[in-house]
């Protein structure tokens, strides 16, 4: 069983009995915000969840260290004006700070030690270079929602453009920015991405500290990829035949037959987020918190809602559904999407509404 932040209970316990006063500046805790006791990944890596990385620290450590390196940290003129210094450190953070220092380069971990292991790869995520602009390209409500919303969940800043629904047809220099012509298309820097559940995992993975992700190390971790997948393969997909053949197309070319049979497997695929909801007690799918899993399949239920679904989810899906539409981030990424494509000229219509 792990806290909210993925920290195992007899870590946790340990860390407590361990650590009565902050691991940087060595002050006692107390009821003042910034000496509140707050948990810190001493590599700010959530998925590192050891005796060795977590620890107890101040709020106001926490704040002035922030996505911080530990020694770029101590090295700066912010660390030394809380007066965090060496000889402040408890022996946890003095370890860390050594073991970093063995490691000259961040891409030459010292060999043997899976510490150093776990050192380069939270380093490679946490460079210090600037992170590139994060650009999602949008379509109100089509599969891009589930970027969006995850980007109001981690509260990062990005850049959203609107596009007529379907963009192959009405904003065809689209195909030169993604060949497929379809949205969600993300990109940051050098990064670009066009599957809606990877973008999830994506975001997730690299703001570990805002605890959306589930860690390789989480008894958890093979549900949460199973749910990202199965977000949009096994349930959006039956989704889309339902639009194409009973919306999408021309009079001449709709199937309601194809319509019938593919919301009946939609339906019954939905049943395994049932099952979980119910066997679980949980609120959300795995975990036992939210993660991008939720946004993931959150958006299946969107789809299944402006299908006219939502009235066949069972119990325990309807009351998830009631529940993630009520997260302040799901509303404002609704909010976000409509002004934008107002101030942008691009239809509000949901792009599941949409008629030839
Ligand atoms: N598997 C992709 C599917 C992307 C996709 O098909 N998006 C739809 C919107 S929900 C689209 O752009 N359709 C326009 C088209 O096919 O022309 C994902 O999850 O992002």
């Amino acid at each position: 069983m792990a806290n909210q932040w993925g920290i195992p209970k007899e870590i946790e316990e340990a860390v407590l009995k361990r650590d009565h006063r902050c691991v940087y500046c060595g002050s006692e805790f107390g009821l003042e915000r910034a000496k509140m006791r707050s948990w810190e990944h001493i590599i700010n890596d959530i998925s590192i969840a050891t005796i060795e990385n977590i620890a107890l620290c101040c709020i106001g450590c926490n704040a002035s260290k922030g996505g911080k390196l530990l020694n770029e940290w101590l090295d700066s003129p912010r660390a030394k004006l809380r007066g965090v210094a060496e000889n402040t450190l408890a022996p946890v953070a003095l370890t860390a700070r050594d073991r970093a220092k063995q490691i000259p380069d961040c891409e030459t971990p010292a060999t043997g030690s899976s510490f150093g292991d776990e050192i380069k790869s939270a380093t490679s995520v946490l460079s210090s270079q600037p992170t590139p602009m994060l650009h999602l390209h949008h379509c109100v409500s089509a599969r891009s929602f589930r970027p969006l919303w995850m980007l109001e969940e981690l509260q990062l800043p990005y850049q959203l453009h609107m596009l007529p629904f379907p963009p192959r047809a009405k904003a065809r220099w689209f195909l030169d920015e993604n060949p497929l012509g379809t949205v969600p298309l993300l990109v940051q820097g050098d990064v670009r991405m066009t599957e809606s559940a990877a973008m999830c995992q994506y975001l997730a993975a690299t703001h570990p500290d805002a605890g959306l992700d589930v860690a390789p190390t989480h008894p958890a971790f093979g549900a949460y990829l199973n749910w990202l997948h199965m977000s949009d393969a096994t349930l959006t997909f039956p989704q889309t035949l339902v639009l194409r053949y009973g919306r999408f197309e021309p009079a001449e070319r709709k199937q309601p037959q194809v319509v019938e049979d593919y919301s009946r497997w939609f339906l019954a695929r939905l049943r395994a987020v049932e099952a979980a909801l119910t066997h679980s007690g949980s609120e959300h799918l795995c975990a036992g918190r939210f993660t991008a899993a939720d946004v993931a399949v959150g958006y299946a239920l969107l789809l299944g809602q402006h299908l006219g679904l939502a009235p066949q989810f069972g119990p325990a899906t309807q009351a998830y559904w009631q529940r993630l539409q009520q997260r302040p981030a799901y509303q404002r990424a609704m909010e976000v999407q409509m002004r934008a494509a107002e101030v942008q000229g691009v239809p509000t219509t949901p792009a599941p509404d949409t008629r030839p």
